[in-house]
């Protein structure tokens, strides 16, 4: 069994194809936690690389990470039975007042796909929300998004709220989003700023040597 064909399914967005060679790769006994590093985690970074330099663009990698989904909705099973670890808990979501979460979905999904667990809180989300998901849950990052001008301080309330509840240094803050900027994210005091979910993976990773 060529876990390459795996890994070349993922990122054609083969989502039947993804399925199939991950059925195939479990009954020719390879170790699921193998499958997810050398075949679906691999895929995801190619694609994360491609769409960082412009050679696919949102609907592959949508596609992508379905396929992926497909193949971990077989995986996931197993993986708790071998107590594979997460690589780390994050709280995602879009803030407040704001309705956009197609970036906040290509983000999440690019991280459970580098193999973080995500709770996923939706879009419109409240400050407090965020902060008792991350608290509640034991998550160690926050990650925002917002798509409009006027949403986009309600980052800023989280921010505040995080280091009103004694949490700030204990979860990092991650903030995106088309009118997001690195001087925005710096005048909130967010922990770091994405351009891209491709990003959001390298700043999570980050986020976790660090600590
Ligand atoms: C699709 C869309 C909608 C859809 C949303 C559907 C959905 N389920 O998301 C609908 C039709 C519902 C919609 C509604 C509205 N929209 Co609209 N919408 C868009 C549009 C065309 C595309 C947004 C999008 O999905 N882009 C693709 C994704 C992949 O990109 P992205 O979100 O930026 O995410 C990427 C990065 O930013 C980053 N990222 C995103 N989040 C995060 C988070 C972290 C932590 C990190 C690290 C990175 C990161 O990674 C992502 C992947 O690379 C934009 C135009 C635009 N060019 O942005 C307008 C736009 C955002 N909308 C706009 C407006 C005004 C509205 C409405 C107010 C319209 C109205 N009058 O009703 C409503 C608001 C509703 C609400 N309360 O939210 C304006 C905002 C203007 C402004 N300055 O604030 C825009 C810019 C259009 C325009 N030029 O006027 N919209």
């Amino acid at each position: 069994m060529d876990l390459n064909r795996l890994k070349q399914a993922v990122i054609a967005g083969d989502m039947a194809g993804a399925r199939k060679l991950t059925e195939q790769a479990i009954e020719a006994g390879i170790e699921p936690g193998v499958i997810l590093d050398e075949a679906l985690v691999a895929g995801m970074d190619e694609v994360g690389e491609l769409f960082k330099a412009n050679e696919v663009y949102v609907p592959e990698v949508l596609l992508a990470a379905k396929s992926m989904q497909q193949a971990m909705q077989l995986l996931k099973p197993l993986l708790v039975k071998d107590g594979i670890e997460p690589k780390g808990k994050i709280v995602v979501g879009t803030v407040r007042g704001d309705l956009h979460d197609i970036g906040k979905n290509l983000v999440a999904m690019m991280l459970e796909g580098a193999g973080f667990e995500i709770i996923d809180l939706g879009n419109d989300v409240p400050p407090e929300r965020f902060v008792k998901a991350a608290a509640e849950q034991g998550a160690t990052i926050i990650g925002m998004s917002a798509l409009l001008t006027t949403t986009m301080y309600a980052m800023k309330e989280t921010i505040d709220l995080l280091k009103a509840e004694g949490l700030d240094g204990k979860v990092k803050t991650m903030v995106g989003g088309a009118p997001v900027t690195q001087a925005f994210a710096d005048e909130i005091g967010a922990s770091a700023y994405g351009d891209d979910a491709a990003t959001a993976v390298d700043l999570a990773k980050r986020f976790m040597a660090e600590q």
